[in-house]
């Protein structure tokens, strides 16, 4: 039997990065569509998808299509006892994402990618931002990529959230690869990813989770994050998203940085969020 190879419509949003995927209703996907918006979200990191009509069961259900799900996040339970898989970013309980930042790079095993669906939209305002951190690398100069490829960060959870674990779930925690997270300890990982399935590097590190650089000064340390930060924020590495209800993003946590526009006041907004359980970031062979 031979494999048809399904063509998705895809329309680019940048020569490198980013893609809106036309004509597919992600709730009734066929296998071989699923497999081509697996490997499109490698090659385009983001992609955009109109006018779903997936609810949570059907978020829930596409992510198990595209690979494992993790818990919703390592220490905030999920949206309700139904989807302990859904993690609700919801501005009127302090939900917001307005730091630049790579999904849960303070576990082990970050995610491999995530899905995020508009649940409530402000009239206009909070769009969100991603940037291509594989391009961003590329972009860098030979010396200061030989600089960074040898280099090791710490990722520490506990400025963004350590606060779930002392007072929101009395300590208690949540599940994560399996394991009950009741602290969060500060974690190392190359400052360049090699993708595991492509093997381009890309910066991984953050300002939303790295806390410093090992081996180097702390002013080192400062000055080498705000050279990479400054790098790939670069509006030429960004595809920025106007969200209409019913949209779905899906991303490549591996490849990747994102920001969520706080700019609609006291305007309600929420969005629902599954991970998919990625692996342990390998960096550039010494
Ligand atoms: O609210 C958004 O647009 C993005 C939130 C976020 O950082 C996430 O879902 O991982
Ligand atoms: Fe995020």
């Amino acid at each position: 039997m031979t494999a048809t190879l399904t063509e998705l419509q895809l329309e680019p949003l940048g020569p490198h990065f980013g893609a809106v995927v036309h004509g597919l209703d992600l709730a009734s996907a066929t296998d071989e569509e699923v497999l081509a918006v697996r490997a499109a979200l490698v090659d385009r990191k983001v992609l955009f998808f109109r006018d779903q009509r997936l609810d949570d069961d059907g978020q829930v259900d596409l992510g198990r299509r595209i690979g494992e799900l993790t818990a919703s996040h390592p220490v905030v339970g999920g949206v309700d006892a139904d989807h302990p898989e859904v993690y609700a970013l919801d501005s009127a309980d302090n939900g917001f994402a307005d730091v630049w930042h790579t999904d849960v790079t303070f576990m082990k095993r970050p995610p491999l990618g995530s899905i995020l669906r508009a649940v409530t939209l402000p009239p206009s305002g909070g769009d969100t931002n991603w940037a291509d951190a594989q391009l961003a690398y590329e972009s860098l100069t030979p010396a200061v990529q030989r600089l960074v490829d040898g280099l090791t960060a710490v990722h520490d959870g506990n400025r963004e959230f350590g606060y779930y674990l002392a007072q929101r779930r009395g300590g208690q925690g949540n599940e994560w690869d399996g394991e009950l997270v009741t602290r969060l300890d500060p974690v190392e990982h190359p400052v360049i990813r090699v993708h595991p399935e492509t093997g381009r590097k890309g910066i991984f590190v953050n300002p939303g989770f790295t806390s410093h650089i090992t081996g180097v000064s702390e002013f080192e340390s400062r000055a080498i994050l705000d050279l990479l930060y400054a790098h790939l924020t670069k509006p030429e590495h960004i595809v920025r998203h106007r969200w209409r209800t019913g949209d779905v993003a899906m991303w490549d946590n591996r490849s990747t940085a994102h920001y969520a526009n706080r700019d609609y006041g006291t305007q309600r907004r929420v969005m629902h969020r599954i991970t998919l359980r990625g692996d342990i970031p390998i960096g550039p062979p010494r």
